[in-house]
């Protein structure tokens, strides 16, 4: 989703679904393909695929979000009736915290919003001490076994990121907890954290509400520092009213994002539904100000996500919704075959500019593997390194490539030998995305949680002309990119695998689609 005429949009906003429509809102600048006079630009959809623009729900027009109405979450109340709490920064800049309610619940696309006399709900004062500038971003609310709604607030104190809780009966008079739900040392300010409990069980999704047996609590921080959504797994401490991390932490280093390309101030909704929950991001530009001026728009939202507890409970899993394959035609598939080391093989019959790609590996042999010196620990600059020639890998994916391949964007996997076991490098090199040399191109990695000894690699990337979104290990890892070609547009773009390492590897699966346009806004 993305917004077409001299506007930008950036963080996806309260997501839900009411009444059998999805709706979207995100943060939108009606005025300029840049970041400013922000509005809650608002769609909805029957299938998360397609889309129908509405007017902007909420606008700056209060004293409490006269500079802007910033990044918020919907909650459905016990009575079915949705609420938006976001934050409005108000003539001083002091972020407060807002409700927004429908005026019209028999209306499925709940068009017009209002907001009550009685706003701000929550704001800094001299007695909490809370910084107005790095107060912003409440999430969705839970219910509490004793009848009280809770959410978190992004926040910061010095270099401490906060998630700040706020309790209420009623919606309307929020009191802070003394202690906030979680907070970490030296990682600044935590925009747009999210907080909710995910299966032990499987792949379903659970209401925001539910604790106790059978789930887990995840909670994410939209790093600022570093423009990435950090996440940890662990308990919700219900008598203590605090997150206690088990797997990850929010450190800034921790590996544990939701994706390790470009996908930030992410949020995520129960869609009731289908029983799964669903993950929105959104995907900045990779180009400066003047050329987002001069193209008339910036910033999109990633495809939605269902995004679960891997059966390890060591780490989420994400996968594109079921509906995207809807978008799907003309396939093509290969049989299995041998990709020789130094070999490229050519995918063609299907629109490489809009294109869903599958395809897995099986290796067989760890001849020539190379050995992962200790100092290297992190896979981002592991794959700075570039997908030259290696042992066992890079090989992958070419992806919006010219005919020649001189533009390419190369996803792929690299195997290397650890102390006791082998480990799987993924990668996506935009280095030589386009012969325009006027933007950012990245080179982004990851480490992907696969025995390759046991396990086929596989990777699924999703291509619409200028993002590439890059799912490895089936969902375990997540990388997503923003290119430009200059050569490998419409019928100038080409799709290839290829295999630069030494030793061969086996393609078990390759299928790829051509992909329909979807109805955007
Ligand atoms: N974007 C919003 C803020 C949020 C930031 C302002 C994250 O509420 O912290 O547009 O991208």
């Amino acid at each position: 989703m993305l917004c077409m005429d001299n506007c930008g949009i950036s963080d996806p906003n309260g997501p839900m679904i009411y009444k059998g429509n999805y709706h979207l809102f995100y943060q939108y600048n009606p005025e300029g393909a840049v970041w400013g006079n922000i509005a809650w630009g608002h769609s909805t959809s029957k299938d998360l695929i397609n889309w129908t623009p509405h007017p902007a729900a909420i606008s700056p027009d209060t004293p409490s979000d006269i500079k802007g109405c910033w990044s918020g979450s919907a909650t459905i109340l016990s009575n079915g009736k949705p609420v938006i709490v976001y934050t409005g920064n108000s003539s001083q800049n002091q972020q407060l915290q807002n409700l927004a309610m429908p005026k019209n619940l028999s209306d499925p696309n709940l068009i017009e919003w209002i907001k009550p006399s009685y706003n701000p709900l929550m704001a800094p004062t001299q007695q909490n001490m809370i910084n107005a500038y790095s107060f912003r971003d409440p999430t969705t609310a839970w219910l509490g076994r004793d009848g009280r709604w809770r959410l978190i607030v992004g926040n910061k104190i010095g270099r401490r990121g906060r998630a700040l809780l706020f309790r209420s009966r009623d919606f309307v008079h929020w009191t802070q907890a003394k202690h906030p739900l979680y907070s970490k040392r030296g990682t600044g300010m935590w925009e747009c954290p999210d907080f909710y409990p995910v299966s032990t069980r499987g792949e379903d999704g659970v209401d925001t509400s539910k604790v106790g047996k059978g789930v887990k609590h995840v909670l994410k921080a939209s790093i600022n520092d570093g423009l990435f959504d950090s996440y940890a797994i662990g308990t919700y401490n219900l008598g203590r009213d605090v997150f206690v991390p088990e797997k990850g932490s929010l450190r800034l280093d921790s590996k544990m994002r939701y994706d390790h390309g470009k996908f930030y101030a992410s949020k995520t909704f129960f869609d009731s539904s289908t029983k799964r929950r669903v993950l929105w991001g959104w995907i900045n530009e990779s180009t400066d100000a003047a050329i987002d001026k001069s193209k008339g728009w910036s910033g999109l939202q990633a495809i939605p996500r269902k995004i679960w507890l891997h059966k390890s409970g060591n780490q989420l899993v994400q996968w594109p919704v079921k509906e995207i394959e809807k978008l799907r035609k003309g396939k093509v598939i290969s049989s299995a075959k041998e990709l020789r080391g130094g070999s490229v093989l050519d995918i063609s019959g299907v629109t490489a500019s809009q294109a869903d790609v599958e395809i897995s590996f099986e290796i067989s042999t760890f001849k020539n593997v190379e050995v992962l010196e200790p100092s290297l620990t992190d896979p981002q600059e592991i794959c700075s390194h570039g997908s030259s020639k290696g042992g066992v890998g890079p090989f992958g994916l070419l992806v919006l490539a010219s005919k020649d391949i001189q533009e390419h964007t190369a996803v792929y996997f690299r195997v290397f030998k650890a102390k006791t076991r082998y480990v799987v490098l993924m990668c996506s090199d935009q280095s030589r995305s386009s012969l325009n040399l006027d933007y950012d191109k990245p080179m982004y990695g990851a480490f992907v949680d696969v025995d390759p000894v046991k396990e086929k690699l596989s990777l699924r990337t999703l291509i619409d002309r200028s993002i590439v979104e890059s799912f490895g290990g089936e969902g375990k890892a997540c990388i997503t990119a923003r290119v430009y070609p200059s050569l490998a547009i419409d019928g100038g773009a080409h799709l290839y695998a290829f295999n630069n390492g030494t030793d061969s590897v086996k393609i078990s699966k390759l299928a790829a689609w051509s992909m329909k346009a979807a109805q955007v806004n």
